[in-house]
């Protein structure tokens, strides 16, 4: 399916809320694309089933009727969270990760951007994580055996040229659409020389590719090893425009990232491949919050935006972002993770209003 706009006469968004705070804040995104009206093509809601609460009721934590209609049906989509347990129960396995490969959404995009005035006092930020959504530690293939010694786990971690390459295209394409055009590549190959070194050096010949023609000529290039990345990004965000990590350097350097903006629940993502999008807050499910009306709405929201955005309405994608942007400026109508004493519906309320 074509990512154009022009041949949408109307907008099919299949809503997974999943888990925990999952079903609270996705009602709020669905609420924000809603009030933009006529600007985005009429939109259609399809509830999907997806989850670890799924799972417990049924057996499946990812239905094939959910696949099945996202791939034959839908234009989009939106997650919430999902709860996966610690430990390993038999017969599951986490619904976000296998949505991601089965649907070949190979890109998860993250923008971490302090709005001025948050009520943070932390420094400003304005960065984008570029995470590999398909593969590295990912591929969920773990074993454990007895030894002599006891049990020994293993886990397997994929690292491939055609992945690194790809999501090295979409780091080198989203750092031309920003002012500072700086890519930094995150690995850590002084120690993972053949897995890390792969990933290293196919993003850093993406400028070389055929085909490329100097597109990138641009774009300036960094690397830093995953460690100090963290160190640096704690003491100087400022210095990081995109990075582009592996995917499990990418979630955690995400949430690390989010820190410095205030909450996890500010910050949004996509879930990016050639021809579906699926916008999902970065913060997980938060079960000792869920149920309480008191998540924070604007990472999904924001998620919306960024979803519409990729689709080719920036016109709403920017009318949803201001609308938030304002709420945190203001300050007045927040949820308690930012200071807040107010509820996720009201929340929701006062981005609606300003939309
Ligand atoms: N919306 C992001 C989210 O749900 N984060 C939690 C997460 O990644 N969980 C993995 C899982 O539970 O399978």
């Amino acid at each position: 399916r074509s990512m154009a706009t022009t041949a949408r006469q109307s907008l099919k968004i299949g809503m997974l809320p999943a888990d925990g705070i999952g079903r609270e804040v996705l009602p709020a995104a669905r609420a924000a694309i809603l009030a933009l009206g006529s600007s985005i093509p009429k939109t259609e809601f399809i509830d999907l089933a997806a989850g670890f609460e799924h799972f417990t009721r049924t057996g499946t934590a990812l239905p094939d009727e959910t696949v099945n209609i996202l791939q034959e049906e839908c234009d989009c989509a939106m997650f919430g969270a999902v709860s996966s347990p610690s430990r390993k129960v038999t017969g599951y396995s986490s619904p976000i990760v296998a949505l991601r490969k089965k649907m070949d959404l190979y890109a998860n995009i993250r923008p971490v951007t302090s709005v001025a005035a948050e009520p943070t006092g932390k420094p400003s930020v304005d960065l984008v994580v570029i995470r590999e959504n398909t593969e590295c530690l990912y591929v969920k293939q773990e074993t454990q055996t007895v030894t002599e010694n006891g049990k020994e786990a293993r886990a397997t971690r994929l690292i491939t040229e055609r992945a690194s390459r790809r999501i090295g295209e979409m780091a080198f394409k989203t750092a031309l659409s920003r002012p500072r055009k700086h890519v930094t590549i995150i690995h850590k190959s002084n120690v993972l020389s053949i897995t890390d070194g792969l990933f290293r050096e196919t993003v850093r010949a993406v400028p070389t590719l055929p085909g490329v023609d100097g597109r990138y000529d641009e774009v300036t290039i960094a690397e830093q090893l995953v460690d100090s990345a963290v160190y640096r990004l704690f003491r100087e965000p400022h210095i990081y425009d995109v990075m582009v990590a592996p995917n499990l350097y990418g979630d955690i350097l995400s949430d690390a990232a989010a820190a410095l903006v205030g909450s996890l629940g500010l910050v949004p993502s996509i879930n990016a491949g050639d021809s579906f999008v699926m916008g999902e807050p970065v913060h997980g499910s938060a079960p000792d919050i869920a149920g309480q009306d008191i998540a924070n709405p604007l990472a999904a929201i924001r998620s919306a935006a960024l979803m519409l955005r990729h689709l080719g309405y920036g016109n709403g994608a920017d009318r949803i972002e201001k609308a938030v942007d304002q709420v945190i400026r203001e300050g007045m109508v927040l949820t308690p993770d930012l200071g807040g004493k107010s509820k996720t519906s009201e929340v929701t309320q006062e981005v609606i209003k300003r939309i």
